[in-house]
Formats: structure tokens, sequence, C-alpha cells
């Protein structure tokens, strides 16, 4: 919950505090509704708002805020009538405008001390079918703080999920959250506290912990606001994060009130959409030239190393880090992934720090297991640059960039060199020329457009459409088939235990499976109509347009049968697989991507969970 910027100076000529009348208040109903948006930036759309309660003294026409009314009720024992009061006035405000807006939806905090006596009662259902807004358009925000038990929560959201409210867990990553709480609520909304997303542009740790979070949302069908979002980095950041939609000053402040035409505007996401592509970009203009710079000076320090008997490691190390000030550390693995040479630090040994954690590794540590490792040998790369990452030899950020070589020896090693953040990175020189076309080669413009367009929507790897035609196509998709009333149908599919595939028989077949697997959809979809997208590592979105529930279980059991009969020729074996899908259909009703995708994603959860190999549809 936000509480906003009000204050509220309620004094006695003293300068005391003086608490509220809070019978008075909750009698007279001396309360009003303010409304702060929430905001999708990928469905570029305000999807509902947040309503947020602020108490009136009528003597001195002060504000007072919300804290301060729940706590003046709990010392009167009033806590439960001033939460009914409270929503009452929020949706009485709300059902003025939602009349002509009837796909928005309606954030509502419910005090979690008050959630045993509402189980029962129903009281909150009762009050929104007396302002006649569905429950469908409820969202019942329940703080994560608050909650004593969790038989309790899970009772309540169970109880009111099942009258078509949805359920979103509030404050998720202040200082007491519990994760296995959301696991056991499965809450369809999962808001996180402003405590994370405060400065996380700056913060590596807090970047971690969101991501995370968004992570195992979407594993449980849950989509996440970031609250109290109040710079446009922040933004941005939590878009790159993964996070699905985001409340906060930036967007807008709670309004006491709006009127129905700019509730539901907004003219910042416009602006927001722009930023973070540009943004995006760059990122990755700046990821491709800091990973040239990097394989520039690995290809140089290999050029020492190969000339070098094992028995030299150590020295020759020592000498190519005393001339790189970007290097923290360096050292050299058998084609096993067994440190063969000393961790050479530099000279300064500003970030090599030793403790029962963190230490850098010795002659003879096993690192088959490390991600600066696996991928040579895996995906028989001849070199690797991981993500930024904590190191366990400096306990702080670092980036790894492994370079595999054969010596004169005749031997195959691995030269890993851990850099020390980006801007040291940056900062080396590049010393390698752009590419060039050669002599007597001229470009095809036309052409060289045509790939670039075809590679901005399409996965490079299975040629699936990618995640960015996925936000577009949908859209359009949905929005068509609602107004046509015309049902559309999703699948959305993901292979069984993959992670195993790569693991016996190495990426590269991982690669050849995921494009085995689009191979064999492409054959039971319509070429016009239908489309089939990368929606992330193994998981496929299918799109069956004017295709209804039937069709679409039976599209997803031809494609599941056709896969399990399928085996994949690689190298010297064949390879078997399966996968689950769960399909979803709307018809004569109106629903958000979002909506649609968790939905569907909800029944591929229930597929898996029932032992894979299996597609499951609607349940009515
Ligand atoms: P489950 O049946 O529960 O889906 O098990 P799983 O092992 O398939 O688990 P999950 O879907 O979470 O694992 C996906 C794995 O796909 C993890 C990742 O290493 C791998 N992966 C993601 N992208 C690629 C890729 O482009 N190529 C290859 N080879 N593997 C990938
Ligand atoms: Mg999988």
């Amino acid at each position: 919950m936000q509480t906003g910027t009000v204050c509220a100076h309620m004094t006695d000529k003293d300068g005391k505090m003086i608490a509220p009348d809070i019978r008075d208040i909750i009698k007279n109903r001396n309360l009003v509704a303010n409304f702060q948006q929430i905001v999708s930036v990928s469905r570029k759309l305000v999807i509902g708002v947040e309503g947020l309660i602020r108490g009136i003294d009528v003597q001195t026409n002060e504000i007072i805020p919300p804290l301060k009314l729940f706590d003046a009720a709990q010392r009167e024992n009033l806590t439960l009538e001033l939460d009914r009061a409270c929503r009452d006035t929020v949706i009485e405000a709300f059902s003025k405008v939602y009349e002509s807006n009837r796909e928005k939806l309606l954030f509502l905090n419910l005090d979690a001390s008050v959630l045993q006596s509402s189980v029962g009662s129903d009281y909150l259902l009762h009050q929104v079918r007396q302002f006649r807004v569905n429950p469908g358009n409820i969202v019942i925000e329940i703080s994560e703080k608050k909650v004593e038990g969790n038989a309790a929560l899970k009772k309540f959201a169970d109880a009111y999920r099942r009258y078509g409210f949805m359920v979103a867990l509030d404050d998720v990553g202040s200082e007491s959250s519990n994760i296995d709480r959301i696991l056991l609520v499965k809450p369809d909304i999962i808001k996180i506290d402003i405590s994370l997303v405060k400065n996380i542009q700056n913060d590596f740790y807090k970047q971690g912990v969101f991501k995370s979070l968004v992570n195992m949302s979407n594993r449980i069908g849950a989509l996440v606001i970031a609250e109290g979002t109040e710079t446009e980095e922040e933004a941005i950041q939590i878009l790159r994060l993964g996070g699905h939609m985001i409340q906060g000053f930036f967007f807008s402040e709670p309004k006491q009130f709006f009127d129905k035409k700019t509730a539901f505007t907004n003219d910042k996401i416009d602006m927001l959409g722009k930023r973070f592509n540009e943004y995006m970009n760059l990122l990755f203009i700046e990821e491709r030239n800091r990973n040239k710079r990097l394989y520039a000076v690995a290809n140089h320090a290999v050029k020492s190393l190969v000339n070098t008997e094992s028995w030299a490691f150590d020295d020759m190390l020592r000498g190519i880090i005393s001339k790189n000030e970007a290097m923290e550390c360096a050292y050299i693995l058998d084609s096993n992934g067994i440190q063969v040479s000393d961790t050479i630090c530099s000279a300064d040994k500003a970030g090599c720090q030793e403790n029962l954690i963190f230490y850098s590794a010795r002659v003879g540590t096993d690192h088959s297991m490390e991600k600066y490792y696996y991928p040579l040998v895996s995906a028989r790369a001849k070199k690797h640059v991981t993500q930024p990452y904590i190191s366990l030899a400096t306990g702080s950020l670092c980036i790894t960039i492994s370079t595999s070589y054969i010596n004169i020896e005749n031997k195959s090693f691995i030269l890993c060199i851990d850099f020390k953040s980006y801007n040291a990175v940056n900062d080396i020189e590049l010393k390698s020329p752009m590419p060039t076309y050669g002599e007597g080669i001229k470009p095809d413009i036309i052409s060289i457009i045509n790939r670039m367009n075809e590679a901005m929507i399409k996965d490079s790897l299975t040629d699936a459409f990618n995640r960015r035609y996925i936000e577009e196509r949908l859209l359009a998709d949905v929005f068509h088939a609602t107004n046509d009333e015309h049902p559309i149908s999703i699948i959305l599919a993901d292979i069984d235990r993959f992670k195993s595939v790569n693991d016996h028989y190495g990426h590269l077949a991982g690669d050849e499976v995921l494009k085995e697997f689009v191979r064999i959809s492409k054959l039971y979809v319509r070429k016009n109509t239908d489309w089939i997208a990368r929606y992330g590592g193994d998981e496929f979105l299918i799109v069956l347009v004017n295709a209804d529930e039937r069709v679409a279980g039976m599209v997803a059991e031809k494609i599941r049968s056709a896969v399990e009969k399928t085996a994949l020729r690689y190298e010297e074996s064949d390879i078997c697989f399966t996968a689950s899908f769960g399909t979803y259909t709307v018809q004569s009703k109106k629903m958000t991507c979002d909506q649609l995708l968790s939905q569907a994603d909800k029944n591929l959860y229930t597929a898996k969970k029932e032992g894979r190999n299996k597609t499951v549809g609607m349940r009515h």
C-alpha cells in the first residue's frame, strides 16, 4: 500500500498530537478516496487504479493519513468497521467511472487483521454487488507485512477467488516477506515493495532479488507490479528485469477524483516505451563493444600462452595481469575443468579477499560446473563471456571471459580472466577494426534491411517469432477477435525436462530439439492466420485465430503426439523428447493478453504437475 505524501498536523494548543475522533469519522463517513494509476507499459495502457483512503477532520478540514486512522481504530477496537467504511468509500467512488471503463481494475486494500472475520461474512462481496461492480474487476490487496497466519490468508484468498475476485500480495520484498507464503497463496498479483524499487538501477543486489521474484511469479502465473516507482531510471530497470506493471509517482500521484476520460489515460506511457527501447539498444551495443574488447584482451593473452609449457603458466599469467589494469585475476583450467595454475590476482590485490566464503581457487579446484567452463565444453564454443556475477574470489561484481586454446605440448587448456567491472572494461582500448565489406562486394541494401526487419521479430535459433512480436501481434489478434466476436485460442507449450536433454547431449543438441519442436508444430497450424513464437527458453506460444477450445485441444494433442513419436538424430544418438501444453480460449468475453497468457500458463503448469507429456485446456 502506498500512503502518498499527505501529512496531518492535528495538534492541540500546546502542540501535542490529538487522536482523530474515529467513531465520528466512521459514522459520518468523513473519508475521501484517492486513486493512483497502475500502468502496463508493454500494453501501453493504464490497467487500473489502487484506491487509497484519507480521513477528513471536519473541524480543521485537515487530511488524516490512513496509518493514523487505523491506529486510532485499533485503539477503539473498530478496525473492522473502519476497514469496511474505507472500502465503501473507495468502491463507491470507483463505481462512478466504472460504467464507462468496464475493463479496468480496482485495487482494494484489505487490512490483514480483519481477514479472519472477512472469510465467513462475505461482506466485501455484498459491498461490490451493492455498487454494481463485477468482482472480476476487483483485486484485493493483502499486505504481506500484517498477515499473521498462513491458514487464514489461504482460506480468505481461496474463498474470494471462487467469487471471481483477484488476490494480490502487497509489500512483497519488505523486511518481513515470506516466499513460502507466496507459493501457498498463489496470488494473481504480487506487488513489490518500494524498498526494493528505490534506486534499483544502482543496486545489483536489488536487481537480483527483483528478477528472482519476477521469475517465480512467472512460474506460478502471477503478475508483478513494482510499487513506489518514482523515476524514469527505476521504471526502465523494472521493465528490463521483466516487471509487468508499474505504479508510483513517476506515472501519477494519487488523485482525489478523476473524471471518466482522464481516469485511465497517461501521457508518459508512450514516452517511457520509447526511452526503454533506446536504453535497450544502447545496452546491446555497449555489451557487444564490451565483449569485443574482452575478446581482444583474451586473444592477446592466449598468444603468449600457446607457446608456454604448463609448468610456466603462473609466471606467464603474472606478466599478463601486470600489464592489464582491468583484470582482477586469471587462472587456467585443463579440458576437464580442473584448475592447473594458481589464481593470479592483480598486483594491488585490492579485490582478492580471503575468508571462508570468498577465496580464490587453487590448483586442483574443479570448475566443471561453472558458467565460464560449461559452455566451452557443452556447446564447444571457443570463447565465452559471462553476465556480471559476484565472484567467489573477490566477493565483488565481475565478468569472466574464458577462451580455449592448445599449447606447445599439444594439450587443451582454458584461460579464464575475471574483469573488475563495467567501467574498467569499457576503458580498454578497442584495437580490432570494425568489419568492412571486401573489395568488389556490393552490399544489397534492400536485402540487408529485409534481413534486419526479419531479425527484429524472429528468434534466430528456431525461426519462430520472438517476444517482441508476441507483444505487438497478440494484442492485435485479441483485439480483432473480441471486436469481431470470434474465438481466439492460445497454446503455451514447454519441452519436458529440457535441462536433462542439455545435460545428456550438450547445448547444441538442445538447440536442435528446440528447432525440431518448431518444425513439427508448424505442420499442424494454418500458415496464414496462425503463428508460433518463442516465449522464453524452451517455452513456445502458438496462437490459433478463429479457433475454439475444441480445435485448440486437438491441435495441441496433434503436436504433442507427433513430438512424442519423433526420434531426433543428433551425431550418434536418437534423441526422444516430449512437451506439455496448456491451452486457453477466449470467446465472447473481453480479456487482456496478460490474462490470456496467464490462464494458458496455469493450464501448462497443471499439465506439468500431472505428469508432463500432456495437454490441459479449460476445465469448467
Ligand atoms: P520442465 O519439464 O519442468 O519444463 O523441466 P525443464 O528441465 O524443461 O525446465 P525448464 O523449462 O525450467 O528449463 C528450461 C531450460 O532450457 C533451462 C535452460 O538451460 C535451457 N535453455 C534455455 N534456452 C536455451 C537455448 O537456447 N538452447 C538450449 N540448448 N537450452 C536452452
Ligand atoms: Mg521445460
